[in-house]
């Protein structure tokens, strides 16, 4: 996306505390150069930090988007649109259930979501494209995840919806269409799949 006057630079983290929403009303926010440069060099900062029961609604982020969300704990995370993720769009920090309804996110160098929590991890009503993958969880870990994925749009992904390397993680994805996902599946030993 092209930056436009109408854009909010973050040039430190939103932080959405415990239990709050924060409501962009459809802004586009993007990252100041102090929060990162939304390449895939790690420990970059996020733009939005959820604690524990934070919504995060109505958001568009543009380019370029830092560490986009992450989310500590249970979170709602409704129709925000990644236009360009960064390093990668939403990271799961700490446990809990996070659910992400509504947006969509596209042109992800490598992941859209990482997940480096035991979580359940719902992803409904979302459309995401051109990805090297949609979730990732955390490469070496052997944690339980649990995703769920509800009609949904996917397509265009290098590897895969959802790679793990967790023999307990578990995938269920439903009412979704896709095409061009790579191996769909990467690790993934607990799978169910049905109207997609
Ligand atoms: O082990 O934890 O890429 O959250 C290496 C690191 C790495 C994470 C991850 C992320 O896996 O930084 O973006
Ligand atoms: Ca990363
Ligand atoms: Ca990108
Ligand atoms: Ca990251
Ligand atoms: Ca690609």
């Amino acid at each position: 996306s092209t930056a436009s006057a109408a854009d909010t630079v973050l040039h430190e983290t939103v932080v959405v505390e415990a239990g709050q929403t924060f409501d962009g009303k459809g802004a586009r926010y993007i990252a100041g150069s102090e929060l990162g440069d939304g390449g895939q060099g790690e420990n970059q900062k996020p733009m939005f930090k959820l604690e524990e029961g934070a919504t995060l609604k109505n958001v568009v982020l543009g380019a370029p988007a830092a560490d986009g969300v992450h989310c500590y704990g249970d979170c709602l995370v409704e129709n925000v649109k990644w236009e360009d993720v960064g390093e990668d769009a939403l990271t799961v920090k700490e446990s809990g259930t996070v659910t992400v309804r509504g947006g969509f996110a596209k042109k992800a160098a490598d992941k859209i979501f990482q997940i480096n929590a035991p979580s359940t991890f719902r992803v409904l009503n979302f459309t995401a494209d051109d990805a090297g993958k949609m979730i990732r969880q955390n490469g070496g870990t052997t944690f339980k995840v649990s995703v769920f994925i509800d009609n949904c749009l996917i397509t265009n992904m290098d590897e895969a919806i959802f790679r793990t390397d967790s023999d307990t993680s578990e995938v269920t994805m439903t009412n979704t269409r896709y095409s061009n996902v790579g191996e769909k599946w990467i690790g993934v030993q607990h799978i169910t799949e049905y109207n997609n």
